[in-house]
C-alpha cells in the first residue's frame, strides 16, 4: 500500500520513534509545530476519523491512553498539551493514515480556524 505512515510502521522510511507496542507507534513529527510534537498512529491502516468503525474504536481509545503516558514521559503533562486529529480537506489532513498530534512544551495559540 502506498501509505507514508505504513512505511514508517514497517521501517522502510525512518522515523524518530518514542513509543511502540503491538497496536500503536509514536514518533516525532518531521515539521514540529511546538517544542514537543509527536504523532501517534495505529499500526492498522485507517484512512481518517471518517473510517473509524465500532470494531476499531478500541484502538482509538488506546491511542488516548498512549498520549496520556507520553505526555508524562515527555514532561508536558503538568503544563498541558493538545491532542489533535485533522480529518479531511477542511481539517487539512495531509497524510491519509489516521494520526493524532500530541503538541506541547509551550503556550499554544488560540484555535482560530
Ligand atoms: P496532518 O496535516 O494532520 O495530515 O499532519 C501530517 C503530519 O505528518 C505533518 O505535521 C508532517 C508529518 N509528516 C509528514 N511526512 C512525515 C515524515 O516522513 N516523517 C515524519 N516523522 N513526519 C511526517
Amino acid at each position: 500500500m502506498d501509505c507514508l505512515f505504513c512505511k514508517i510502521i514497517e521501517g522502510s522510511i525512518p522515523s524518530n520513534k518514542v513509543y511502540e507496542n503491538e497496536n500503536i507507534v509514536a514518533f516525532h513529527d518531521i515539521q514540529p509545530a511546538a517544542p514537543t510534537h509527536v504523532l501517534i498512529i495505529p499500526k492498522v491502516h485507517i484512512a481518517s476519523m471518517n473510517e473509524v468503525s465500532p470494531e476499531n474504536m478500541p484502538i482509538i481509545a488506546e491511542i488516548h491512553q498512549v498520549a496520556q503516558k507520553l505526555a508524562v514521559d515527555l514532561g508536558i503533562a503538568e503544563s498541558g498539551y493538545r491532542l489533535i486529529n485533522n480529518c479531511g480537506r477542511d481539517g487539512e489532513q495531509t497524510v491519509h493514515h489516521i494520526h493524532f498530534h500530541l503538541l506541547g512544551g509551550a503556550k499554544l495559540g488560540a484555535l482560530t480556524g
